[in-house]
Formats: structure tokens, sequence, C-alpha cells
């Protein structure tokens, strides 16, 4: 290992930084493997500050000379940063170093990708480009002059200077260093602008790579609606002349909010209806959106320390969550949070790298980027929206916006707003950011007299170093509905704020059947023992959509539970509520489409696990498979009808009604499939038109163990395309069947695209198997061995997404003694790889532990 003592940075032990910064100005000259640096950099004691220590930070960079007033200094330098003695007083610190950029595989800092320079410095890059205070309670203007012979050069803030081979950009807002960012090559620009409700012009740009310029027109419509949208529901305006957003083809994650300049990895922007599915539009309009708010949330208010990085990023999901609501389906988007917080949020929770929505301690702050922190960290946020109402919540909103605006906060800080404008004592409130793991309630009914009772119970598991957990304050959205179906009870908020509560109705003429955590009004785990055709009842009846979709989720969820631990046939309760909520025309076509979801193997894994029973991936899946099947059979009469819905009328649009219908279309066909053999979906894929329907149409016919014709007509059509070409990658993968998915992952890691740097395409392959749950989980242990391969390849070349690959392991001790044995094998041969980063380290110690 790396580190030979990996050091653990606590939440408890912040200080301030004992200087000031007043202004930045920096100088690049560009040159792949010798860029040269220059800081000059005003600083000033901080009054606030008791440790005076000048400790800058700096990584992999080469010190030419330093200056303190003009005069040179010899400063201490280690490699993780140096020390200096200053004046008293304020003072210029001078300094240049030298990089390599062409050789920064780690995308961390200031990199090349095909010829581009480019930075990331969230969390702590910018230690790679300079000596500086390189943490977010630090905020300064910044201004940039870059030298390079290169067409574009850019960087945050306001264009203020330009001439051949050089530019100089102003950044008038004080920022943290993470959110710096510079873009130099050769790029072209698709434009337009935009005029902000105050009247300010802004010119809105988006940079690509020659030949990209056609993908380009939907991020530029996402971003206009974004910026918008923020106007008119939080008052929010943008503040500079131009917003800039870059598309770069090697980047570790999805997007970069930079001040003025964000940089998107490409699949996170670039789309075209050839090229791109429904599902890529939505994400890329959301990421737009989610970018973009960070403007405020995120760039004008920033974190105090890295343990706060929930304040800037649940908010920010929850805020782009509410603009995908409004712009599309609310209950849709409502049902995918919550899928894929089970599916990713759940997991986390509920293992060995469990941690609160506000980390209290850490080793590499890059492993924090989870679900916890984005996706349960936004549904803290919605649960407090619920429990202090809308109103309340857009003034708490105006009072953060106007009290912070300009600093570096924390979580009391936020948490003060809602207090001051509500009056509300949130202090069990605040359990949701310290206490990790998913809370469980537990439901009991009782009926006397006209009068139904409600008792709920909440517990929370253990979870790694927080043995006990006391009760948290959870909004339960509850309706009742009577013996008919008819809603006898609107939705109420009650609040469980005790371990054990009651709550009643009175006046009620008949035992009523409650709907309960409607829109799923918490992230928790619901106990409750109905039977299936109280399941039926609902998802015939409940008049909340999501509760609806839930019921249904619910029923199939036990039906496959039936059928793994008790070899129970598949019910009709389930099939034939189905059938009933699929003919009804007058339903959203998407939320029929996400009706016929089953929950994924892998939850399906925890749910047996949690029950007791030691899940087999083959069983599961030979009940997923027999379900589908059934399925198929009791709905063939109606799916050649929902499968029409796919051909919409006119032009394609990825918009919210035509990408629902081709949801439903698609799902049918794979039913279609089961019965057909893949006859028809051949015709589709022969026909289609857009990269959804191709795609449906392609994986209908691999998982009906055909489609090697088209899977090559696919590379032949597509082999030109890096973002296409990861679909290809992935799909093969994903939906190999179980027995030959290691194999058929092996052989596609010798493929001469399978280009292993590109976060994109190794992301592609490796992630395809590991979402591959029986082929992930296959006996031999092949894939665990294949994919701890690639993680020690990966590791000395790109730490960070091999940490975060690592995560496919965490839930390893759920399974049976031989697979445990197998993956545990793997997991310590990674660790004992020499030299491992301190980011897959810190990863793969808490998943052993
Ligand atoms: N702040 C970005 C995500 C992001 C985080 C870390 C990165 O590098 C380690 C890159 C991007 C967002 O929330 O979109
Ligand atoms: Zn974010």
């Amino acid at each position: 290992m790396r580190d030979a003592a990996p050091t653990t940075i606590y939440l408890k032990d912040y200080t301030p930084f004992g200087y000031i910064v007043d202004s930045v100005h920096l100088t690049f000259d560009l040159a792949p493997h010798a860029t040269r640096v220059k800081s000059r950099i005003a600083f000033r004691p901080n009054p606030e500050a008791s440790d005076k220590t000048f400790f800058l930070h700096g990584e992999e960079l080469k010190l030419i000379r330093a200056s303190i007033d003009g005069a040179e200094v010899t400063p201490d330098v280690t490699d993780k940063g140096l020390t200096a003695s200053v004046p008293d007083a304020p003072f210029v610190w001078e300094a240049e170093v030298e990089i390599d950029p062409g050789n920064n595989t780690a995308l961390e800092g200031l990199y090349m990708s095909n010829g581009m320079y480019c930075t990331q410095c969230e969390a702590e890059g910018f230690r790679k480009i300079t000596y500086y205070p390189d943490r977010p309670d630090v905020m300064s203007t910044f201004t940039v002059r870059i030298n390079g012979n290169l067409p574009v050069l850019l960087s945050n803030g306001n264009p203020t200077g330009k001439g051949k081979g050089w530019a100089e950009w102003t950044d008038p807002w004080p920022k943290p260093a993470y959110l710096f960012a510079l873009v130099a090559g050769d790029l072209v620009a698709h434009s337009d602008g935009f005029t902000t409700k105050s009247g300010r012009h802004v010119d809105l740009n988006l940079w690509v790579r020659p030949g990209d310029e056609g993908k380009c027109a939907f991020g530029m419509e996402a971003l206009k609606k974004s910026m918008k949208w923020d106007e008119d529901v939080y008052g929010r305006e943008y503040d500079l002349d131009v917003f800039n957003i870059v598309a770069v083809d090697d980047f570790n994650m999805g997007a970069m909010e930079n001040k003025g300049l964000n940089i998107f990895n490409s699949s996170a922007v670039l789309a075209s209806p050839e090229t791109s599915t429904d599902a890529n539009f939505e994400r890329i309009e959301a990421i737009i959106a989610h970018e973009y708010f960070h403007n405020w949330t995120g760039n004008r208010i920033t974190c105090r320390d890295w343990f706060q990085l929930c304040l800037k990023e649940g908010l920010t999901v929850f805020r782009d969550a509410q603009f995908t609501s409004d712009m599309r389906s609310a209950p849709v988007k409502r049902i995918n949070d919550v899928i894929e917080l089970r599916a990713r949020q759940f997991p986390e929770d509920n293992g060995p790298l469990a941690h609160p929505v506000r980390p209290e301690s850490f080793q590499e702050i890059n492993n924090f980027y989870t679900a916890t922190v984005y996706e349960k960290g936004a549904e803290v946020i919605g649960m407090l929206k619920t429990l202090v109402g809308d109103e309340a919540y857009a003034k708490a909103l105006d009072l953060y916006f106007e009290r912070h605006d300009g600093q570096a906060c924390t979580i009391e800080d936020w948490l003060k707003v809602f207090e001051d404008t509500t009056g509300r004592d949130l202090s069990q409130f605040k359990r949701w950011y310290s206490q990790a793991g998913t809370p469980r309630v537990k439901v009991e009914e009782d009926w006397a007299d006209g009068t139904y009772t409600l008792t709920l119970s909440q517990s929370t598991p253990p979870t790694p170093g927080q043995p006990e957990k006391l009760p948290q304050v959870i909004p339960v959205a509850v309706g009742l509905l009577g013996p008919n179906g008819d809603e006898v009870r609107g939705t109420e908020v009650l609040e469980l704020t005790d371990a054990r509560q009651s709550f009643t109705f009175e006046g009620l003429a008949a035992k009523p059947v409650p709907s309960i955590l409607r829109g799923f009004s918490a992230p928790v785990i619901l106990e409750q023992d109905s039977t299936p055709a109280q399941r039926a009842f609902m998802l015939a009846h409940d008049t909340d959509p999501f509760n609806r979709w839930e019921a249904g989720r619910a029923l199939a969820t036990e039906t496959l539970l039936g059928m793994i631990t008790r070899d129970a046939a598949p019910g009709s309760d389930y099939l034939d509520g189905l059938l009933a909520v699929m003919r009804d025309d007058a339903l959203d076509p998407a939320y029929r489409a996400l009706m016929l979801g089953l929950p994924t193997q892998s939850e399906l894994a925890g749910m047996l696990h949690d029950k007791g029973v030691t899940p087999d991936p083959m069983a599961i899946w030979t009940a997923v498979e027999t379900l589908r099947q059934a399925t198929a059979q009791h709905m063939q009469d109606l799916l050649p009808r929902l499968h029409s819905q796919s051909l919409v009328d006119g032009p394609y649009r990825p918009d919210a009604e035509q990408s629902g219908k081709r949801a439903l279309g698609s799902a049918a066909l794979a039913l279609i499939s089961r019965l057909d053999g893949g006859t028809q979906a051949a015709t589709e894929y022969a026909r289609a038109d857009n990269m959804t329907l191709q795609l449906s149409a392609l994986s209908c016919l691999l998982k009906s163990g055909k489609g090697e014709a088209e899977l090559a007509a696919f590379y032949e059509q597509w082999r030109h395309d890096r973002l296409v070409m990861d679909k290809w990658f992935g799909l093969q993968v994903a939906l190999a069947s179980p027995d030959r998915a290691p194999e058929i992952a092996r052989r596609l890691t010798e493929h001469p695209d399978f280009n292993w740097k590109n976060p994109n395409r190794f992301r592609a392959l490796m992630g395809g198997l590991a979402m591959n749950h029986a082929g992930f989980h296959h006996a031999s242990g092949a894939s665990y061995e294949l994919l701890a391969d690639w993680l020690i390849r990966l590791d000395p070349v790109n730490p960070q997404t091999t940490a975060r690959m690592c995560s496919a392991f965490q839930t390893w001790k759920r399974y049976d003694a031989d697979r445990q044995d197998l993956i545990r094998a793997q997991l310590i041969r990674i660790a004992e790889t020499p030299d491992l980063s301190r980011d897959t380290t810190e990863m793969i110690s808490r998943i052993l532990a």
C-alpha cells in the first residue's frame, strides 16, 4: 500500500485556515509535458484563526521558484505541500511550478484528453496545479491568463482579454479552488443566448470536438430551461456574462459545476436521436440542470469543509429532481428516483460502506461522492420540505440565499434557516445527517367502534461505528381508502418521532385500507403485513400514483420471494392486477411501463438476506425468468397493442410523452420476444430509426440468445461513435446469460476497442458485468477474478474510477460461504497489491471490515 499509515480526517478537528486570500492571479504556459503555472496570491492573516501555520497544499508539482513580497524564499516541501514563514501582515506569495498534464491519467488536476487540456479540481485536484490552501472555506477572486497555441482557451468568469495564443479570464465571484477550471483545445461551439429576468444578456456556449456539433442542440435547450426554471421557482439569476459548457471524453464522473465553465463527461451532454436513448436524453437534461443549479447551491454558497458535501449535493439533487418533475411527469420521476435509491443507496446504507449523509471521518474524500451523500441527502431535504410545508420551505430558502451568499457553510447553517423561519426545533431531525442506516418502519393496525388506529414503530439496524440508533423524525404520508376503493381520508403527514407511536382516525364507517408512505415520503423500509389481495386492491384503487405503483411492486416482490423460497407458482393477484393496469389506456404509458418492471435481482438478494435466507443468485435468476415468461403468457393478447404504442406520430422527440410510449412499447416487445423467440424483435431492429428502438430490439434479441448478426452490424454501424460503442460493450455483458457472462466479459476485454483507460469504456464493461447479478456471482468466481484483475490494473492509472468500481463487492457478505471465500480472496489480493492507491485502499479495507 502506498501510504504506510493512511491518515483519517475528522469533522471534529475542523479549524479555519490562518490566512485569508484576497486575490489569485494565475498564468499558464501550456505544454503537454511541461506546463508552467505562475501564481500570485494576496494573503492576509485571518483574525478568526489561531493556528497561523502557512501550509499550502501541493502534490506532484515541481517547484521552480517561490517568493514572498518579491523576495525569493525556500519553503519546506513534502509530497503533500509546503510550509514557509510569512509576515504577520498582508503579503504577496508568488510561485512557479511545472506540471505534466500529458501523463496525468488520474484525470484529476490538469490533464489531457484527445489533445485537449482540461481540469478537474473537485475535491482536491487544485493542489496538483499549484501550491494553494486547497480547501473549500478559502474563497477568492481569480484572474487567469492562458498562453497556448490552441484555438480555444477558457477559464472561469468573464473574458477580459484575448490575443493570438493567449486569453485572459476574470472571475469576479469569490470561489474555492475546487471550482477552478481551465480548458484549451481545438473545439467548436454551439452557441446561443439567454436574457435573465433582470435583463443581463448571457452568452451560452457548448464546446465540443469537431464532429460533435450535431449533438449539442438538446443540451443547449436543457440549459436555457434550467436557467428559466431557477429564476421562476427559486428566484435565482445567473451572474456572469457567459456560461460555457465543455464536453470531454475522459472524465471520472458525470459533470462538474466549475464557476461559469461547467465540464461534462461527453456521455452527460452529447445527444442525438440516432445515437442516444430516451433515458440518455432525460439524464442529460437532469445533469445540465444539476450543474447549472450548483451556481447558487454550491458556488455562491459553498461548503465549509468536505464533510458538508451534502449541503451542496443533497440540495442540488433535490432541486434537479424538482426540475425534472416539472419538465416531465412528477410521479414517473418519483418512482424512478425510488428505484434508483433502492438499487444504489439502500445496499450502501445496509452494508460495510454505510456512512451518514454527513460523514464524520474519511481517508479519501473522493470515496464519499456516494448515493448516500447525493440521493439520501436529497431525500432528507424532501422530508424537511414535507414537514415544514411548501411555503415555509420557500421562505427558508430565500433566507438561506440572503444570509449565506458568498459564504462557506455547514449543515448547522442550513438547518438554522429552517428553525428561524418556522420556529421548529430541528435537533432530532438532524439525526438524519448523523445516523447511517435505513430505518425500518413497522405497521400495526387496530379497528374498534369507528376508530382506526395505526401504530408505527421505527428501528435502524447497526452500521459500522454506530451500534445504537436513536429514533428519527419520519414524515409518513398516509391516506385511507374505504372498502369500495374510494378515498375516505386524503393524504395527511404523520410525524413519527418516537420508537413506537399510535395515530388515530375517528368517525369512519368501515375499517379502512391504509395507503402508507405515499410519495415515498421518507427513505425507509416499510414493513407491512398485507395479503396479496390487499396489495391487489391498492394496485387497483390507490389514488396516490406512487403507492399504486408500490403496491404492484410489492406484489411482484412477494411473488418472486415465494417462488424462490417456497417454489410457489406465480399468483393470479399479481398477474391479473397487472393485466388490469396494462389494459387501462387512461394511464400514462410511462407509468404503465414502470408497472411492468420488477425489482432487480440484487435487490431480491438483499431482501432474502434481510429475512435470514442466503440468496442463491441462480435461483433468483430462474424465478425472474419464470415470472417474466408467465407474465408474457398472461398478457399475450394485449401485447401487440401495448407494443404499437412505440410507433409514435411525427418526428422523434425525447420528451416525456414520446419516451413514455417507447418505454411501454419496448417493455411489451421484451415480453413478445419470450413468446416468439425474437422474431418480431429482429423486424423491429431492422426498421429502428432511433437509438431507443434500436437498442431495445437488440436487447430483446440478445436475451433470446439471438442477435449475433445484429451485434456485428451494430458494431460496423457505430464503431466510429465512442458513446454508442460504450453501449455495445455494456449491453452484451449486462444481458449475457449467467453461465456465459464471465467469458463474454473476458473476451471483450481483449477487443481492440476496449480502451480501458477511458472511464466510460471501463465502466461500460465492468459495470455491465456487475449489473448482471447471476453472471457476476457465477459460482466459479470467474467474474470476481476478472473484475479484481482489472481493478488492480487500473488502480495505478486512475485510482478514483478504480475505487468507485470496488463497490461491486460491497454486498459480498450476503452470499453463501463459498462465494464469500471467493470474493474475500479477491479483495485480499487487491488489498495486497504493492503501492495500491489511498482511494482503493480505503474502499477495500472498509468492504473487508
Ligand atoms: N460536483 C459534481 C460531481 C463531481 C464530483 C467529484 C468529481 O471529481 C472527483 C467530479 C465531479 C456534481 O455533483 O455534479
Ligand atoms: Zn452536484
